[in-house]
């Protein structure tokens, strides 16, 4: 890889927050692209663009703004597949974590064989009919993996295998997740298992048994509320007892020293959500992330880069 392509995709039809469509303006502001453009050359490709959404009263079919939801992951899949990707590290700058369907069935296309890690306190797999909240960015996971068909969802024509989707540090699972994921055998670390098992050897396992000769490209959706709500407040759906930073940041790193890593979503940050003071630490625990992760994806075996002032 030769550079980073940076995306912003400020869907937020997933959930009713707005916030969420600000966080591409707001990382930018922040100097997310000089900061990447320091690792290796970065190309900004400007944002998707969406209709704002309505706040509906009904649901349908148990999916709120499904319409939007429909059209506006097909408009990031279809974008993303017509993107040359050959040569460049995507980032997908969101918006919300129902933007992964678009992403990642987009990416399918330039590499049918990815394996997806799906870094969450959540599980984002219900269908229509097992959420409990009708938000559909719990939902993108059973869309992928063909379990859930909707009208407004008929252009879906890829498939995710379930052993190639790894969940990294959910702590939060609905019941009807819980059987879904059992029931597809899907690779599952809580943070409980990193913490006993550490976070460099889960995520060797996992990546060894999606993929045992180590030849598959790997996708990271990067959810921000995986991170313990008390390492980042700027986030609609926060639970405790979430991984270490130094766990999160370990996980970016063995991905990236794999030299598959070649895409990565950066979702669910909400700059409306906390006090001036919460938003700008959220902000910046998300920069340090991705400078973290996409230095090591560019520069790893090269120079060591010290780790983050946060993490000492
Ligand atoms: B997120 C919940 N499982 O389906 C649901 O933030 C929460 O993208 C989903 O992980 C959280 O509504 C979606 C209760
Ligand atoms: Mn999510
Ligand atoms: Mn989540
Ligand atoms: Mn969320």
């Amino acid at each position: 890889m030769k550079d980073i392509k940076v995306i912003g995709i400020p869907f937020d039809f997933g959930q009713d927050h707005i916030g969420v469509r600000l966080a591409p303006h707001v990382l930018r502001e922040a100097n997310l692209i000089p900061r990447l453009q320091n690792i290796v050359k970065t190309e900004d490709l400007g944002d998707i663009i969406f209709p704002f959404k309505l706040v509906e009263a009904k649901k349908d079919k148990y999916i709120k703004h499904s319409l939007g939801a429909g059209l506006g992951t097909k408009a990031i899949s279809d974008r993303l597949e017509e993107e040359d990707l050959s040569k460049s590290f995507l980032l997908n700058v969101g918006g919300d974590h129902g933007l992964g369907l678009g992403t990642i069935h987009g990416l399918l296309s330039h590499h049918p064989e990815s394996v997806v890690v799906w870094a969450d306190a959540h599980g984002d797999i219900n269908t229509p009919e097992t959420s409990p909240s009708g938000n559909f960015h719990g939902m993108p996971l059973a869309f992928l993996l063909g379990l859930s068909q909707h009208p407004h969802f008929g252009w879906i024509r890829r498939k995710l295998l379930p052993n190639k989707l790894i969940f990294f540090g959910p702590r939060d699972l609905d019941e009807g997740e819980k059987d879904i994921i059992a029931r597809h055998n899907i690779q599952y670390y809580s943070s409980e298992d990193i913490n006993r098992l550490g976070a460099k050897e889960v995520i060797e396992m996992a990546l060894h048994k999606a993929d045992p000769f180590g030849i598959c490209p790997i996708h990271l959706s990067f959810d921000v509320d995986v991170f313990d709500q008390m390492d980042i407040d700027s986030t609609g759906t926060k639970v405790p007892y979430g991984p270490k930073l130094e766990e999160l940041f370990l996980m970016g790193g063995v991905l990236a020293e794999t030299g598959r890593l070649k895409s990565m979503d950066l979702v669910e940050l909400n700059p409306q959500i906390g006090d001036a003071a919460s938003v700008e630490r959220s902000i910046a625990l998300v920069l340090e992330f991705v400078e973290a992760t996409l230095g090591q994806v560019f520069h790893a075996g090269k120079e060591k880069k010290p780790m983050p002032a946060m993490l000492e």
